[in-house]
């Protein structure tokens, strides 16, 4: 295993200080560790990993230097199209160092939206035409081939970080005043809703805590679409879904999920469904990978749900609160629910398959 604070520091001592991306669970050492040591102009917390990639691009034409991007290997997708027609040495030629965090490794076993990315990651690098590297022990070498093939050929290179290479490093998650947890919120959500409404949620704990939720309620879990993967895109689900019923479909969104893909909502707005009840918890987090901050707190998002076209935008902090603003919302109402990070440390996972999850949650909603 790598020490991860002799890692980070290796970096730095290479003038490679400038980090930018999104959280990762494999790479939570990392990320905490880049946190804690360097300053908020030296780590740049993106909405998505492609807003990553341009940042290093203009990073790079300012100050020469090689920006060092971390992200999932979920992430990817989001990279094709700057690596592809800005960073790509047929368009701009600008190199940076890619560090991914490489979930669904083939022969780990992982969660099923990490499997077909796992065994894509590496053809993929290999199709973008990206060098990469499988972070090892010898790290040191590594980093300065990496930094000699960036001043050799203007290129974006790729350590690839297979799990349990850090070290543990002492993650210190930000406090808030909120009192509520997710899990609470989401009870409190889950007890206003009868058999006819149904759920779409966010990639990470959330789906995973409405699942365990469902079980424990014995409700079984066909009104429920987890959206395990694909973060960022639950609310442009629900509005499709909205499109060809009138059941109610509640969008249960996180602060970093929503900020991700944050013009989806706009669109939502502006073609309004009087069946898309859009709710939003803020934990001011990526909570399920290690609790990196989101702009989730600084930013007004009520006024910019208010701003592309929802009509009120309830807040609660309390399960007081959500029941009275779900009893009250009405057609492109929206909800933000502030609560504090953590979860159960038992949390599990959904025990049915995506297909299974599908299958059971359009035979309901179409019945
Ligand atoms: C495209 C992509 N990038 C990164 C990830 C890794 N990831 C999974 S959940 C998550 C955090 C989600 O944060 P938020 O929506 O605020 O929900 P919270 O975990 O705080 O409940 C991240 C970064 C991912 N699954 N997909």
């Amino acid at each position: 295993m790598i020490n991860t604070k002799q890692f980070y520091d290796y970096l730095v001592s290479k003038n490679l200080d400038f980090f930018v991306g999104v959280p990762d669970s494999l790479l939570k050492n990392l990320c905490a560790c880049i946190k804690e040591n360097s300053d908020a102009k030296h780590n740049i917390i993106t909405a998505n990993e492609g807003n990553a990639i341009a940042i290093a691009c203009g990073y790079h034409m300012s100050s020469n230097k090689y920006g060092v991007v971390y992200m999932q290997n979920s992430g990817l997708g989001n990279t094709v199209n700057p690596l592809l027609s800005l960073a790509d040495e047929e368009v701009y030629n600008i190199p940076m160092l890619l560090v991914i965090g490489w979930r669904g490794e083939p022969g780990k076993k992982d969660e099923p939206q990490h499997v077909k990315q796992g065994k894509l990651t590496l053809p993929l690098l290999e199709t973008m035409g990206i060098e990469y590297m499988i972070l090892e022990d010898n790290y040191q070498e590594q980093i300065d081939k990496c930094y000699q093939y960036m001043q050799e050929t203007n290129k974006p290179i790729a350590l690839v970080v297979r799990k349990d290479t850090f070290e543990e490093y002492n993650i210190t998650k930000d406090k808030n005043d909120f009192t509520l947890t997710r899990e609470q919120s989401l009870d409190t959500i889950i007890k206003q809703l009868n058999d006819d409404d149904f759920i779409v949620s966010t990639t990470g704990k959330t789906s995973r805590e409405i699942f365990e939720l469902r079980e424990k309620n014995n409700q079984g879990h066909s009104n429920d679409f987890l959206t395990v993967g694909s973060m960022g895109h639950t609310a442009s689900i629900a509005f499709g879904l909205c499109l060809n019923t009138n059941k109610n479909i509640y969008c249960i969104d996180g602060d970093g999920s929503f900020i991700m893909h944050m013009g989806g909502l706009a669109i939502i707005a502006q073609n309004p469904c009087d069946n898309f009840k859009y709710i939003l918890i803020n934990n001011g987090a990526h909570e399920s990978v290690g609790g990196q901050p989101t702009v989730g707190f600084n930013i007004k998002i009520d006024e910019i749900l208010k701003a592309v076209g929802f009509k009120k935008v309830y807040k609660a902090t309390t399960e007081e609160e959500i029941k009275e603003a779900m009893d009250k919302m009405n057609s492109m109402e929206a909800l933000i629910i502030y609560t504090k990070q953590g979860s159960r440390k038992d949390l599990g996972r959904p025990t049915t398959t995506p297909i299974e999850n599908k299958k059971a949650f359009m035979k309901k909603l179409t019945k």
